[in-house]
């Protein structure tokens, strides 16, 4: 038995960038897949800390938000900085993805055909960031010289924007050098090349 299972829909969503982590990382895990027919009879839902998914169980312990679920994984498999100060600025950047992530999601959810193109115009004050912090730590992760759960996060948002608009890291270099290192890393390759990754939806809506 696999010790970690993720419940959640059948997209990739607010569970991308811990499946590539659990890649990465050597790790197996099940999938619980749950249906929107299944969602709206209620049941599940109101087992849910939180009322929404995605729930992660580590053994006996169950785990809701999905960047509370990246830092227990951080701290299980030593992807969390080599001390409590890059911990602190590990925690920072991820920080930054999420406000990053929640404006990609309400672009998709909410104003995909009215304001994709302002969205994209917008983009680069956004990425500059991450290019700047990344490009002066200099080691190719954000933060000190390993990949921190913050990273994959990243990498996640980065690769669902190439998708949403392609060119998006042109102008940015060590972004840019990132996402290919990243992504060529033998288990993220073999992840993100695998019918399990390939056949999910980013998104619940069919826009991306
Ligand atoms: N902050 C939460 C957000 C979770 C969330 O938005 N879940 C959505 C799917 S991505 C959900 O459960 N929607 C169904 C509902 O709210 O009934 C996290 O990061 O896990």
């Amino acid at each position: 038995m696999p010790p970690y299972t993720i419940t959640y829909f059948a997209v990739r969503g607010r569970c991308g960038a811990m499946r590539i982590m659990l890649a990465d990382q050597d790790q197996t895990w099940k999938e619980n897949v749950v249906t929107f027919d299944d969602w709206v009879k209620g049941d599940l839902k109101a087992t849910c800390v939180f009322g929404q998914l995605p729930k992660f169980e580590d053994g006996d312990l169950a785990l809701y938000q999905s960047n509370a679920i990246l830092r227990h994984l951080g701290r299980n498999h030593g992807a969390y900085g080599n001390d409590n100060r890059e911990a602190s600025l590990i925690d920072m950047m991820n920080d930054g993805v999420e406000d990053l992530r929640l404006k990609y999601v309400k672009l998709i959810y909410q104003e995909y055909d009215s304001g994709k193109e302002a969205y994209i115009k917008d983009l680069p004050n956004h990425l500059s960031k991450f290019e700047a912090a990344m490009a002066k730590n200099n080691t190719g992760f954000l933060v000190g010289n390993k990949v921190s759960f913050a990273d994959y996060s990243l990498l996640d948002v980065l690769l669902n924007h190439l998708v949403l608009s392609p060119t998006c890291l042109d102008t940015f270099p060590t972004l840019k050098s990132f996402v290919e290192k990243m992504s060529a890393r033998p288990k993220i390759k073999a992840f993100l090349d695998s019918d399990a990754h390939k056949q999910l939806p980013i998104n619940g809506n069919g826009k991306q």
